[in-house]
């Protein structure tokens, strides 16, 4: 089953309207939603990030948080998700004759599904490979817009390299992964790009900006160039489904030792005890 607005209906029953905004200009917003063990991780924070997003783009919405979290109960229910798993959920601005200015008769079309997905496990634990590539996206990155064509082109290019990432430049300023936040570790600081326009404020970001200070850490959100990336002790970056995952490379130049370090290690594992893993 997915969920059209406030009903439960079979997949195959909901068409996609062709003047659907966000089939047409991508004029929506989405989120990722980590389901463990059948229950929703971090919704809060989701929901929080979901509301700004409409505000942003001027898309009020018809429905309040509480609601719609009873519904996404509802809807892994009706789908059985009682494992490790996501609710994928996009609200466009709506249907209406295709003009590019908000139409003056329109409502928000909510549609989301749920996934089992299991957590990458292998990766987490050997780490991957990333590529640099520049970062072509639009300056209001900060808004989970349906828009990701910039985001998709990277990730190609990096699928095509056999990295797992691209990890997105402005100039020589390291910004964020196509889709995750990127981290890295030098003389037992970890740096990450400040909350801006430049980068989507992640939540397993923030988490991990939380982890870092409740285990003393110096976490510093200043950015850095793409050579200090390469001249890092170590790397990870972090996503609703990577959590915190090990780089161990850049462009095919080892990072630190080439292998996990101990830095990321500590975080991957206070992530796992505050998600209950
Ligand atoms: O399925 C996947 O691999 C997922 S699910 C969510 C993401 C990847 N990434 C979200 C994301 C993003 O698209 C960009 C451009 N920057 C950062 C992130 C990480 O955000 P959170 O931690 O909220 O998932």
């Amino acid at each position: 089953m997915i969920l059209v607005d406030s009903s439960l209906v079979e997949r195959k029953d909901f068409g996609v309207d062709i003047e659907d905004r966000a089939y047409q200009f991508g004029d929506g917003v989405y989120e990722v939603i980590r389901v463990y063990g059948g229950k929703v991780f971090a919704m809060g924070q989701h929901l929080d990030r979901l509301w700004r997003s409409c505000a942003e783009l001027r898309m009020p919405l018809p429905f309040g948080k509480d609601e719609l979290a009873a519904r996404f109960g509802e809807l892994m229910k009706a789908n059985q998700l009682s494992g490790d798993g996501i609710i994928y959920l996009q609200i466009s601005r709506g249907v209406a004759p295709r003009v590019h200015q908000f139409p003056e008769e329109t409502r928000p079309l909510l549609v989301a599904y749920t996934r089992e997905v299991q957590r990458p496990l292998q990766a987490m634990e050997n780490g991957g490979s990333v590529i640099t590539a520049e970062d072509i996206r639009w300056l209001r990155c900060d808004i989970k817009s349906l828009n990701l064509l910039g985001n998709v082109l990277a990730k190609q290019a990096a699928v095509e390299k056999r990295a797992i990432e691209a990890i997105l430049h402005r100039g020589d300023t390291v910004t964020e992964g196509s889709s995750s936040n990127f981290f890295i570790v030098k003389e037992g600081s970890v740096y990450t790009h400040p909350l801006s326009n430049l980068i989507l404020g992640g939540i397993t970001r923030e988490i991990v900006v939380k982890l870092a200070e409740d285990l003393k850490l110096n976490l510093i959100q200043q950015a850095f160039t793409v050579d200090q990336a390469y001249g890092a002790d170590e790397a990870f970056i972090t996503s609703t489904i990577s959590e915190v995952l090990p780089i161990i490379s850049i462009d095919g130049r080892s990072i630190g030792s080439g292998a996990p370090g101990p830095v990321t290690r500590k975080l991957q594992r206070a992530f796992e005890e505050l998600a209950g893993l």
